[in-house]
C-alpha cells in the first residue's frame, strides 16, 4: 500500500552540452525519420502488444522489457538471482519475474501518431520511443547500466515544461508498495527465504512532483529520469547457504539515492558497454527491404526477399544479449537469458546442460566477449562443489563430479536425468577460454584442475567394449534412444534414457575432454605420467563409426533411422563444438556427418537450427548454413504456436522463447566467417578465413573476430572473394592461414600484424 505524502523535488542536474547531445540527437534523428542502421537497430511503427514484441535491455544482472505504449508504457523487469529452490535433488524451481514499472501519460492520443517509432539501438544499448503530438515531440529512452547497476527511463519533450506522467511500481507477487520521498519501493521473500527488494526513484528537471494515489505524479517538467534498482540477498557461496547476509531493501534504496545525474549515468554506461560491443563489427550489405521495420523485414525475408543485413542484425543482437545477461560477478544466462514475465517459464528457465547452457556461451570467445564468459566458470565451480558433496549415491564418484540435465543457481537439480558427460562438456569452456586468451594463470588455477579431475573420473569409468575398444558403460544420446518393439523391430523413442553403452555422444565428449586435457598438460608441462595415461586412454577409445547408410552412428549398434529428424544432433558433437571430426583431418567422417545432417533436415526447434548453422559451417557448406539461418529467421507470431524461428523482437522460438538459438546463431555466423579449431602436428593454429561464405553475402566485412592462439582478425570480401584480411597476433603463437586452396605459414611476432591477400 502506498502512504501518500506531498513532496517536491528540486534536484536539477546540470545540463551539459554532452547531455543535450545524447538526448536530442537520437530524438531529432527519429523525428526527421533518418533510416536506422539495418545491421544494428530493431525498430517498429507501433507499441508492443504481447511480451514477445517488447524490446529487451539488460545490464548483466537486471533486465527489462520495454513496451512503448502511448497511454501507458509498461516496463517489465527481472533480476537474475530471483530464483526459488535449493541445492538439493528436486531443488529446481521456476525463475521468477520481479515486477513492473508502469508510466501513465495524460492526454495520450487514441491512435498511434504517424511518426511513432520504437527501436532498440544495439550500438548504444538503448530502447527509444518517440512520437509527436500537436508539434511537440516526446521521447523515451530506457537504458540498463552495468557500472551503476541501475535501469534508467529518461522522458523528454521538444518543448520546455511538457513532460507529464504518473509512474507506478508493482511487485509480481503483489507485495505492498511504499513511498519514501521521491522513491517507490517494495520488498518480500520467496518460498526458499530469498529476500528481494526493488526501488524506483523519480528525478525531474523543473516541473512539480507529488504523490498521487499509488504512484508519483509529474507535471510541467522539462525532462525526468526514473532510476530502478532490484536486488536479492543471493550469494553464490554454498558454505553460506547461498545468502549474502545483506538485506536487499537498504541496498536498492541507497543505489537509487546516489544515482548519478543522467548525463553522467549515460556516459558511464556507454563507455562500459561500447568497450565490449564495438570490438566486433559486421557488414553483410543491404537490400531494398533492409530499411523496413524489423517485423516487416522478417515477413519479407520469408517471402524470399534477400536481406543480408538481417543476418548481421541477428549476429549483433546475440552479442548485445550476452553483454546484457552475462557479466563478471553475475550468474550465467538461463534458458531465457534473464528476461522472463511468467511465474512458470518453460523448463523452469534453469540451466540445462545437454546443449542449451553451453550454446549460450558459444559466441563468447570468438566474438570478443571473453569477459562475459566468466559467470559460467563461477557457476561451474559452485555446481562442482555442490555435486562433489552430494548425498545422492548415483553421483558419488571417487574423483570428479557429475552434472544433471537440469540444474539451478544453487547447484541443485530436478532429479530427472543425471547427465554423465555434462561436466566434461561444461569444462571444455574453461579450455576454450584459455585457447582464445592464452591466460596461463587461468589455465593453471581454474581450468586444469577440472580437466585433470574429470579425465581421472572418465579413465576410471571406461570399460572394454565388444571389440576391446574402451566405451562409456551407461551413456545416452540426448534425448532419445533405441527400444525393441513387441514385433522385434528397433525403434527410436523420444526421451528414452535406457543406458546405452558406447553412445557416440558420450564417446565424443570424453574424447574431447582428453584432447583438451592433453593440450592443457602440454601448455603447463604437467606430470608426464598423467599425460601418457590420458593419451593412451584416448587412443584406446571407441571412435566415431560410419553406419549402413553412410551416417555417423549415434549408438554402438547400427540402429539409426534415416527418417529420424530428432531435434538433438548429439552424435555430431565431434564436428561442433568438438573438433574430433573435421573436413581437413578426417574427411571420411566429415562426409558421414554430412549424410547424418542431411537426414536430420534443416528444421527443428530454434537451438537445433542454430546448432546446424555451425555444423554446416564446419563442413564449409555456405549454402546449407545460409539456408538453415534463413529458416531461423522465419517469423513466429508473438502469441500462439510456431516453431524454430524468430519472434517479432528477434528472440528465438524453441518454442517457447529460448535464448540459446540467439546465441547459437551469433556463434554460427562467426563460424561461417572464421574458424580456428584445427591445429597442425607441430602445434600451429590453423585459421580458416571465410571458410563458409554463402552466395547471399557477396560483399562485406567483419572486424574484430577472435581466433584461438590469441589472434584478432578483420576480413573484407567483394563479389564473393576475399580481398584482404588483417591478422593481429597478441602472443606471437605459430599460425597457418588458410583460404580456399591457399595455406600460408605466417610468422607474426607478439603485437604484430599480418596482411593476408589471396
Ligand atoms: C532440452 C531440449 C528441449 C528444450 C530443453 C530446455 O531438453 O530437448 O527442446 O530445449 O532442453
Amino acid at each position: 500500500m502506498l502512504i501518500p505524502r506531498r513532496f517536491s523535488i528540486n534536484q536539477v542536474p546540470m545540463k551539459s552540452l554532452r547531455s543535450l547531445l545524447i538526448f536530442l540527437v537520437p530524438l531529432c534523428m527519429s523525428a526527421v525519420g533518418a533510416a536506422p542502421d539495418p545491421g544494428s537497430v530493431l525498430w517498429y511503427r507501433a507499441p508492443a502488444g504481447p511480451w514477445l514484441e517488447a524490446l529487451p535491455v539488460g545490464n548483466g544482472r537486471m533486465g527489462a522489457m520495454v513496451f512503448g505504449g502511448l497511454a501507458r508504457d509498461r516496463i517489465q523487469f527481472n533480476e537474475q538471482t530471483l530464483v526459488p529452490g535449493n541445492s538439493q535433488t528436486k531443488g529446481v524451481q521456476h525463475y521468477q519475474p520481479f515486477g513492473d514499472i508502469s508510466i501513465e501519460f495524460p492526454g495520450a492520443p487514441a491512435n498511434t501518431p504517424a511518426d511513432y517509432r520504437r527501436l532498440l539501438d544495439l550500438d548504444s544499448a538503448a530502447v527509444r520511443v518517440s512520437y509527436s503530438i500537436d508539434g511537440v515531440t516526446f521521447g523515451r529512452e530506457v537504458i540498463a547500466s552495468h557500472p551503476d547497476n541501475l535501469i534508467a527511463v529518461r522522458l523528454t519533450a521538444s518543448r520546455p515544461g511538457r513532460v507529464a506522467f504518473t509512474a507506478k511500481l508493482s511487485d509480481f507477487r503483489k507485495q505492498p508498495i511504499t513511498l519514501n520521498g521521491d522513491t517507490l519501493g517494495f520488498e518480500g521473500k520467496l518460498s526458499n527465504g530469498l529476500a528481494y527488494a526493488a526501488a524506483l526513484r523519480v528525478v525531474v528537471e523543473n516541473g512539480s512532483v507529488q504523490a498521487s494515489g499509488d504512484g508519483i505524479n509529474v507535471t510541467g517538467a522539462d525532462a525526468a529520469t526514473l532510476y530502478l534498482a532490484a536486488a536479492t540477498d543471493f550469494a553464490p557461496v554454498p558454505a553460506k547457504n547461498f545468502r549474502s547476509g545483506v538485506a536487499p531493501a537498504p541496498v536498492v534504496a541507497a543505489r537509487v539515492a546516489k544515482a548519478p545525474a543522467f548525463a553522467d549515468f549515460r556516459a558511464a554506461q556507454l563507455a562500459d558497454y561500447q568497450e565490449l560491443y564495438r570490438r566486433v563489427s559486421l557488414d553483410l550489405g543491404t537490400s531494398n527491404v533492409s530499411a523496413l521495420p524489423t517485423n516487416e523485414r522478417l515477413a519479407a525475408h520469408k517471402s524470399g526477399k534477400p536481406d543480408p543485413a538481417l543476418a548481421a542484425l541477428l549476429f549483433q543482437y546475440g552479442r548485445y544479449l550476452l553483454i546484457g545477461s552475462s557479466r563478471p560477478g553475475g550468474q550465467p544466462p538461463n534458458l531465457q537469458g534473464l528476461w522472463n514475465d511468467s511465474a512458470k517459464p518453460a523448463w523452469f528457465s534453469a540451466y540445462t546442460t545437454n546443449i542449451n547452457l553451453e550454446m549460450n556461451y558459444w559466441p563468447a570467445e570468438v566474438t570478443a566477449l571473453s569477459e562475459c564468459h566468466q559467470p559460467l566458470f563461477d557457476w561451474i565451480d559452485v555446481l562442482a562443489e555442490v555435486q562433489k558433496s552430494t548425498t545422492d549415491p548415483r553421483l558419488k564418484v571417487p574423483v570428479g563430479w557429475v552434472a544433471y540435465s537440469t540444474n539451478n543457481q544453487y547447484g541443485g537439480n530436478t532429479g530427472w536425468a543425471i547427465h554423465l558427460p555434462g561436466s566434461a562438456w561444461l569444462v571444455r569452456h574453461f579450455w576454450e577460454h584459455y585457447a582464445f586468451t592464452g591466460d596461463r594463470a587461468f589455465l593453471e588455477k581454474r581450468a586444469f584442475p577440472h580437466l585433470r579431475d574429470l579425465s581421472e573420473m572418465w579413465m576410471g569409468r571406461l570399460v572394454p567394449g565388444p571389440d576391446g575398444k574402451l566405451i562409456t558403460p551407461d551413456g545416452w544420446s540426448p534425448e532419445h534412444g533405441p527400444v525393441k518393439n513387441p514385433d522385434g523391430r528397433i525403434v527410436l523413442q523420444e526421451g528414452n534414457r535406457t543406458p546405452q553403452p558406447g553412445a557416440s555422444y558420450d564417446q565424443q565428449i570424453v574424447h574431447d575432454l582428453f584432447t583438451n586435457t592433453l593440450a592443457a598438460a602440454d601448455a603447463l608441462n604437467a606430470d608426464p605420467t598423467f599425460r601418457k595415461r590420458v593419451a593412451d586412454t584416448r587412443q584406446a577409445l571407441l571412435g566415431p563409426r560410419i553406419g549402413r547408410w553412410g551416417q555417423i552412428m549415434e549408438w554402438m549398434d547400427d540402429v539409426d533411422d534415416p527418417k529420424n529428424q530428432h531435434r538433438h544432433v548429439s552424435h555430431l558433437f565431434a564436428l561442433f563444438p568438438g573438433r574430433q571430426i573435421s573436413i581437413g583431418s578426417t574427411p571420411e567422417l566429415a562426409a558421414a556427418a554430412k549424410v547424418s545432417l542431411l537426414a536430420r533436415g534443416n528444421g527443428g526447434v530454434g537451438w537445433s537450427r542454430a546448432w546446424k548453422i555451425s555444423f554446416w559451417s564446419r563442413l564449409h557448406d555456405g549454402e546449407q548454413a545460409e539456408r538453415v539461418l534463413r529458416g531461423l529467421l522465419s517469423p513466429v507470431p508473438a502469441t500462439g504456436p510456431g516453431s524454430g524461428g524468430s519472434y517479432p523482437n528477434l528472440f528465438g522460438a524453441c518454442p517457447p522463447f529460448q535464448i540459446d538459438s540467439n546465441f547459437g546463431a551469433t556463434a554460427g555466423i562467426a563460424e561461417m566467417l572464421l574458424q580456428s579449431h584445427d591445429v597442425t602436428s607441430d602445434g600451429a593454429t590453423v585459421i580458416d578465413l571465410l571458410p563458409t561464405l554463402p552466395k547471399a553475402w557477396p560483399d562485406g566485412s567483419v572486424k574484430g573476430l577472435r581466433a584461438r592462439g590469441g589472434f584478432t582478425i578483420d576480413i573484407e570480401w567483394k563479389n564473393g572473394k576475399l580481398t584482404q584480411a588483417t591478422i593481429l597476433s597478441k602472443a606471437g603463437n605459430p599460425v597457418r592461414l588458410r583460404h580456399s586452396a591457399v595455406t600460408r605459414s605466417a610468422n607474426i611476432p607478439a603485437g604484430g600484424i599480418y596482411q593476408f591477400t589471396p
